[in-house]
């Protein structure tokens, strides 16, 4: 976590460095490092989440490469396995049973879309999670990639919530 005064002071490739575990899309990065200086907290939130809206396919796609399935723990240190280990914090302490529901539906859901279920995890339970799964599954693949970039928008600003304070 480093604060706004700080990223808006130091160097471009620091600051991208402190954000780019937010989501896996260059652009992204360096375009909010780009529009630097924020004059607050507020400022820099709005046009973190504005510069989502051209997100489609392709970004989608780039993103989900530093994804991991839902129940899949990421090992290791980086800041993105950190984020996701805390996202997923409550899908890690629930019953064998909704574990090996997830995965099945996990499992579905990629033979269905072929990529990564892709859901905003914090503040969810597993319970939630499933729910979700199920009504995803019933979409057209055109609306699924909607949903899938909504829930990548949420982690992205939440994520940016973390990093920047
Ligand atoms: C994740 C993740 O790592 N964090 C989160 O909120 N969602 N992964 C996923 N496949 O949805």
């Amino acid at each position: 976590m480093i604060s706004l005064k700080q990223f808006n002071e130091s160097d471009a490739q620091s600051a991208q460095q402190a954000i780019a575990h937010c989501v896996a899309i260059e652009a992204w990065q360096t375009e909010l490092v780009a529009h630097r200086p924020y004059r607050d907290i507020a400022t820099l939130h709005r046009v973190a989440a504005e510069l989502t809206t051209g997100w489609g396919e392709e970004a989608l796609t780039s993103a989900l490469k530093a994804h991991p399935r839902i129940g899949e723990q990421p090992t290791g240190e980086s800041s993105e396995a950190q984020a996701s280990r805390q996202e997923q914090a409550a899908v890690q302490q629930t019953d064998k049973q909704s574990k090996e529901a997830i995965r099945l539906g996990n499992l579905r859901y990629e033979q269905r879309f072929q990529r990564v279920f892709l859901i905003r995890a914090k503040g969810r339970s597993p319970q939630d999670i499933l729910a979700a799964l199920e009504q995803r599954l019933q979409l057209s693949a055109a609306e699924d990639i909607e949903a899938s970039l909504q829930q990548l928008r949420e982690i992205t600003v939440l994520r940016l919530q973390e990093a920047i304070q």
